[in-house]
Parts: C-alpha cells; sequence; structure tokens
C-alpha cells in the first residue's frame, strides 16, 4: 500500500518519494510491486552512459554537463554507480563536492548507488532506479561508472548513449583498451585536454576507431572540464547520436533488445531463488542434495532430475 502512494507521488514529480522508492529496490519484493506500478509510466528519458578509468574527471564532466542540459530547461536525474568499488575508493565523498553546486536544483536529482558485486558489474538495482528516475519525469538520465571490468559491458545494456572519458597519456594502452573499454563507446571524450600530450592522443584516438559494422563514426570530443571547457560540443556530439539512432530505428531496437535480455535475466535470477529455497525447504530436493553431497548421485544426474521436478510442478 505504501509503495502505491509513493509511486502516485513520485509520478507527480516527487523527488523525496523518488528516493524513498529507489531506497526500497534493494527489497526484492517491494522491487517488483514497484516496477510493475512504473513500467507503464517509463520509455520517455534518455539515458547516458558515462564511463572511463578512476580519476578521468566524469564526476567533474557530469556537474557540466548537468548545467548545460538544465539551460536547454531539461530535467535530469544523475546515478553515480560503484562509487564504493576499490578503484575509485573514497570517491562518493568527491562526487558529492563536485555535484554540489548542481544538487541545489530541484530540476536535477542526484543519488549514489553502491555496487554488491566485489568483481564489479552494475549494482542489481541500477537499471530499475533508470527506470524511476524516467517514470519521475526526468528527461535524460546519466549514468556515471567506472569503466573497469564488467561495468563498462554493463553500462551499454542500461544506457542509449555510452560516453567514454580518457585523458592525454593513456595513449600507449590504446591497443589494450580497444578490445574492452573502447568498443563500447558512441563517443570518446578526451578530458583535461589542458594536460600535455592532447593533441597526440586526439589525433591517436581518431585514426584508431573506426566503426565495425556501423555508419556511426564515434567522435572524440576534447573537454577541459574544471574549465567548462568543451562542453556545448559534447552535448551537441550526444544529440547528433541520438538523432542518428532514431531516425535508423536504432534506439527502439537496442531498447526492445535490452528488455528482452532482462526479461531473460530476471526469470533467471527467479529461478535460482526458486532453486535455493527448494533445496532447503523440499524434502526430495533435500535429498538430491544430500546424495549429490556425499557423491552417492552424480551432479548432472542430480540437476536433470530437479528440473524435471520443478517443470512438472511436484
Ligand atoms: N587538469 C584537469 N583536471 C581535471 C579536469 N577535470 C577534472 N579534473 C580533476 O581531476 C580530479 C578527478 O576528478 P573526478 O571528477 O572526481 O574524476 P572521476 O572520473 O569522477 O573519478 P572517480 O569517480 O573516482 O573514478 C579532480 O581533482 C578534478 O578537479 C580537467 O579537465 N583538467
Ligand atoms: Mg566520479
Amino acid at each position: 500500500m505504501e509503495t502505491k502512494k509513493l509511486v502516485a507521488q513520485m509520478l507527480q514529480g516527487n523527488n523525496r518519494a523518488l528516493a524513498r522508492l529507489i531506497s526500497l529496490l534493494e527489497n526484492r519484493e517491494s522491487q517488483i510491486a514497484i516496477m510493475k506500478e512504473v513500467s507503464p509510466h517509463t520509455g520517455k528519458a534518455y539515458t547516458l552512459g558515462i564511463t572511463g578509468p578512476p580519476g578521468v574527471g566524469k564526476s567533474t564532466l557530469i556537474s557540466r554537463l548537468v548545467s548545460h542540459i538544465r539551460k536547454q530547461g531539461l530535467t535530469v536525474g544523475v546515478l553515480c554507480v560503484d562509487p564504493t568499488s576499490p578503484f575509485s575508493g573514497g570517491s562518493l565523498l568527491g562526487d558529492r563536492i563536485r555535484m554540489d553546486e548542481i544538487s541545489q536544483d530541484p530540476g536535477v536529482f542526484i543519488r549514489s548507488l553502491a555496487t554488491r558485486h566485489n568483481l564489479g558489474g552494475l549494482s542489481p538495482t541500477a537499471r530499475e532506479a533508470i527506470k524511476l528516475l524516467d517514470a519521475a519525469g526526468k528527461d535524460i538520465i546519466i549514468v556515471e561508472t567506472v569503466g573497469v571490468g564488467q561495468v563498462q559491458w554493463d553500462i551499454k545494456k542500461v544506457a542509449d548513449s555510452v560516453l567514454v572519458v580518457l585523458i592525454p597519456g593513456l595513449g600507449d594502452n590504446i591497443q589494450i583498451m580497444k578490445a574492452g573499454i573502447m568498443e563500447i563507446a558512441d563517443i570518446f571524450v578526451l578530458n583535461m585536454a589542458d594536460r600535455e600530450g592532447a593533441d597526440d592522443m586526439l589525433n591517436e584516438l581518431k585514426l584508431s576507431f573506426r566503426p565495425l559494422n556501423s555508419t556511426w563514426q564515434p567522435p572524440v570530443i576534447p573537454t577541459v572540464s574544471i574549465f567548462n571547457e568543451g562542453i556545448c560540443d559534447l552535448y551537441a556530439a550526444v544529440v547528433a547520436h541520438r538523432t542518428f539512432m532514431e531516425e535508423e530505428g536504432l534506439l527502439q531496437q537496442n531498447r526492445r533488445e535490452r528488455d528482452l535480455y532482462y526479461l531473460v535475466e530476471m526469470v533467471k535470477t527467479a529461478l535460482e531463488d526458486e532453486v535455493e529455497r527448494l533445496l532447503v525447504e523440499k524434502e526430495e530436493f533435500r535429498k538430491i542434495g544430500e546424495q549429490v553431497k556425499n557423491t552417492t548421485m552424480d551432479p548432472y544426474t542430480g540437476a536433470d532430475k530437479m528440473v524435471k521436478m520443478i517443470l512438472s510442478g511436484s
């Protein structure tokens, strides 16, 4: 009952209700209840994923970008994912300070989400939080992740455009990065362009990355976030990418593919939970577990039996 009321308030644009609902996502039962209510109201927001190695200026860049987007009369939601990552230890406080100037604006909603995965990966509630911001009427949603490990791939599964932030001096690593972080970029941002080596890095980036199967050539935009330079160009590149995606029909296609992916993920999670429950609560399942444990049954036979029992509803 409480969630229904909160959802109604959130749909009216109440940021306090939105914050409360994001907290409630941590509990799976309330998460499902909330998401069922909220889903029909989603699909309007445009999501930007901003990723890159630790400390390249992502948060500073985001605060500048948010101010720029606000000047266009659009509202913004920002999610900083993975602030507790060992790679960016302590950045939560730093992010708060950097985002301070924009956080007083009621048209901006900022929230940090801690990840529960040790190996990286988007926090399981990140996708749902994005949908809540969407339903709450934020026009643009920005998700900051540290581009290490699994997160770099996960961001592609939630964002309409992915911005990869790099800095001068990473040149030697381009070949290595090509296999990972680079492949997900729709737009490259060369931040800290005030630093030595910026021109070389810019040229190297421009030469290194040609589109594979797409007609979209990821642009490389130099920025100096601390001095608010290059932000207009960067936003123009975002708008260009969005227009390209819409005109090619790719925006809707990608969103549908992502929904399908998450449908399968959700079913998998639900089944996993169910198996854990059955192994504890149901005598027949417990027995199979015991037999596999004391090697009187091999795990293949055990799994086969359990799947058949689940599918037949016994
Ligand atoms: N010289 C220079 N410094 C910058 C620039 N942009 C950001 N910085 C500084 O770089 C440091 C890191 O900035 P953040 O915005 O916290 O970087 P981040 O990528 O969000 O860091 P994590 O979230 O910890 O990965 C801060 O001290 C910024 O002031 C820039 O364009 N030029
Ligand atoms: Mg940051």
